[in-house]
């Protein structure tokens, strides 16, 4: 990788995932592509440029202008907005991939877009979900990742792109606000923790999800598009998790430093429905063994990591405020 074109970059991996690359790439070689401009550092720290990825012409022109050798394709409608616009997001999450793919073809670039334990269903082993085995998601989110690791999987056989991904879990960041996912609770329930001492789940307790938080998630991205190409096995897309939880694990560990803290639910049955579709716990041998992925952060270090950033946010918001 040396110069990246990164789409969906102010979303929640976008957000993290832009600044790293340009602390190890240089800010000029990482451009910044997303459908909307908002002040905040991916828009300012680099190159930015507004981009609709369904518009092939200007996703190609993207990258042929930035001489992207490396796509990290990340624009997508996740799982619980999905449902409720399911044409939107077939357009978005499969006409973006395709635009993306293709100019990935025709300039010859290293390609890596997410998956998600999504493309899972309810079918398939939920405890240990083997790398290789049945999918059969029904939702549409998980039907578009199905057939995003299908489709990656193909444009490297038939036209030799470099393509890789992940499946990833619920991922859990202080920076950039959740947009419209079913693990979004895993995110908010630190932030109400610090702003009111309570937070209401719409997940259900006992329901388990895998987990990770963004350092290691962005670590993850990083040290597989950087891998030995002839060491993968597999490449669309890897199993990798940090954690399985459940709302009442994350709250135990919020009342390490907030004693008072207070879990309560009102349960949402549209999410409620997505998570049990998908994996308590996912196997990651295969990731482990292929590039060597690792996480440093289980429950207890991520909790201390997130309540430290958040105060010092809310710190930052009360000295603007005052
Ligand atoms: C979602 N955060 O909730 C995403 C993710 C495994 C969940 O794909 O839709």
């Amino acid at each position: 990788m040396k110069r990246i074109m990164v789409t969906g970059a102010l979303g929640q991996i976008g957000c993290d995932l832009v600044k790293k690359l340009r602390q190890i790439y240089s800010e000029e070689a990482v451009l910044a592509t997303d459908i909307r401009r908002i002040d905040n550092e991916a828009c300012q720290s680099g190159p930015f440029k507004i981009l609709d990825v369904t518009n092939s012409t200007a996703f190609f022109e993207a990258a042929q202008e930035h001489r992207a050798d490396t796509i990290i394709h990340l624009a997508a409608l996740l799982s619980a907005r999905a449902e409720k616009d399911p044409a939107l997001a077939w357009r978005l999450n499969m006409g973006g991939l395709l635009s993306g793919l293709e100019t990935a073809r025709e300039l010859s670039c290293q390609f890596f877009t997410p998956s998600s334990i999504a493309a899972f269903g309810s079918d398939t082993q939920k405890r240990g979900t083997p790398q290789d085995t049945l999918q059969r998601p029904k939702t549409i989110y998980g039907v578009s990742k199905v057939a995003g690791e299908l489709l990656c999987d193909y444009y490297y056989h038939k036209f030799g792109v470099d393509t890789r991904g992940l499946r990833f879990p619920g991922l859990i960041s202080h920076s950039a606000p959740p947009g419209g996912g079913t693990t979004d609770y895993a995110v908010d329930i630190y932030r109400e923790a610090l702003v009111n001492r309570s937070y209401t789940s719409y997940i259900k307790r006992g329901t388990f999800l895998d987990m990770m938080y963004m350092p290691d998630a962005i670590r993850a991205i990083i040290t597989l598009m950087e891998a030995d190409s002839s060491k993968l096995i597999h490449r669309n897309a890897f199993n990798v998790s940090a954690m399985s939880v459940d709302p009442e694990m994350i709250a135990a560990s919020i009342r390490r430093h907030i004693p008072d803290f207070i879990l309560q639910y009102d349960v949402d049955p549209i999410r409620q429905h997505i998570a049990e579709e998908w994996p308590d716990s996912i196997d990651t041998t295969a990731a482990r063994e292929e590039w060597g992925f690792d996480v440093q952060y289980d429950l207890e270090r991520m909790t201390d990591d997130m309540v430290m950033k958040l105060m010092e946010k809310l710190q930052d918001d009360k000295t603007k405020i005052s």
